[in-house]
């Protein structure tokens, strides 16, 4: 039942189905894009030299700090990786990209700039990319569409050219909530200055001005192993929690429930339940701290009234979901399927 038909600037018809299916007993309504722009992949092999000589430092940095760095190098290291972890989950993800809550400024000032040391692209940028994501998941026209596989879902996607539909079907996602924030214009027009500073030569001065630790261990540790930690802690929501896991919310979707990529990407692990409630700004049921420690954050700043707004689901809305696409595995509604 062809529902939509949306003709691209560049003159390829996209003929996007919406079809009715029927999935386990569960009427279901899916996109398909019968007449894909054609593609050939496109390595860029800058991309492919710099993440590899990344990948080759955060092993040696790993060794350093096993052997050689000062505890407060490592103690450092490990606030930045919460810092620029935050900047990207509190951040350019429930904030700028669902809007899952609001910030006043100063908020959203500490936010750029934890998000800028995590140097994950500007939130312009990043935050089209979710969407796009959020909109045509795992499909062509998804960034890092998991159903081509592990490797490319965690970093291929970032090793070549994107695929035309990403461009296409991303030209029709509303940003305008985006343009319209002075914070992220700043960000964006100083991105290549402020990004550097913030990501690479503060993080290494500062344990060598201020505790006396070698260049060396500084810029490996404190620096590349911290940043390619926290890229691969974020890819893994990408890869890992778009293969692995419980679907207690919608059993016909790939995103899952993992608690790993929950602790170690700060609780953006539950990804079934994100996939199917993405406005909720604990991107998760339960707001259970110990495993979504953004909650957590964004919770304090609600508390000292910086963050207001905060959207959640209606229990009662959960509950249905669950007992009309869940797997089962839901530890209250979980029995209805069993049956
Ligand atoms: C990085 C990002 O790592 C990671 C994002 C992960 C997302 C995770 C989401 C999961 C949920 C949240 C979990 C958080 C957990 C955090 C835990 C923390 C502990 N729409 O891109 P270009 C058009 S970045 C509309 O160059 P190419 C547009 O006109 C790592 N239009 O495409 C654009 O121009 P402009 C560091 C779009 O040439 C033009 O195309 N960064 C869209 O194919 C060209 O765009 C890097 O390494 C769209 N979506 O190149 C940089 N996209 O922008 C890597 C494109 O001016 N990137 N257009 O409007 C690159 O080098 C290139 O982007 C490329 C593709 C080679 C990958
Ligand atoms: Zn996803
Ligand atoms: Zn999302």
């Amino acid at each position: 039942m062809a529902i939509n038909v949306n003709s691209s600037p560049t003159g390829v018809l996209f003929e996007e189905d919406l079809v009715d299916v029927k999935n386990g007993g569960v009427k279901q309504t899916k996109k398909v894009e019968s007449n894909p722009p054609k593609y050939k992949r496109e390595i860029v092999w800058r991309n492919v030299i710099l993440f590899g000589y990344l990948h080759i430092a955060a092993v040696y940095g790993f060794y350093l700090m096993l052997t050689s760095a000062k505890v407060l190098t490592i103690v450092w290291a490990v606030l930045l990786y919460q810092a620029g972890g935050l900047g990207i989950t509190a951040g350019a993800h429930r904030l700028w990209s669902h809007r899952a809550y609001k910030a006043k400024w100063p908020l959203r000032l500490i936010l750029v700039i934890f998000n800028t040391l995590a140097f994950q692209n500007h939130v312009h940028e990043w935050a089209r990319d979710h969407r796009v994501h959020h909109k045509y998941s795992e499909t062509n026209a998804d960034p890092h569409n998991a159903t081509r596989g592990f490797f490319f879902s965690h970093i291929g996607w970032l090793l070549c050219r994107k695929h035309p539909s990403v461009k296409e079907k991303g030209k029709g996602i509303d940003i305008s909530d985006l343009d319209a924030d002075p914070i992220l214009a700043f960000q964006k027009k100083y991105y290549m200055i402020l990004m550097p500073l913030a990501c690479f030569v503060i993080p290494t001065l500062i344990p060598m001005y201020l505790w006396n630790e070698s260049f060396t261990c500084s810029w490996f540790v404190a620096t590349l192993f911290r940043y390619t930690f926290t890229l691969n802690m974020t890819w893994l929501v990408n890869s890992a929690a778009h293969i692995w896991g419980s679907k207690p919310y919608d059993k016909t979707i790939n995103p899952s429930e993992n608690l790993p990529v929950a602790v170690l990407a700060l609780g953006e692990g539950w990804h079934n339940y994100h996939h199917v409630f993405p406005w909720d700004y604990k991107t998760a049921e339960l707001g259970n701290y110990r495993t979504n420690f953004t909650t957590a954050f964004i919770d304090f700043f609600a508390w000292l009234g910086w963050a207001y707004d905060l959207k959640t689901v209606p229990l009662s809305m959960v509950e249905s979901r669950v007992k009309r696409t869940g797997d089962g595995s839901h530890e209250v509604w979980g029995w209805n399927d069993k049956d």
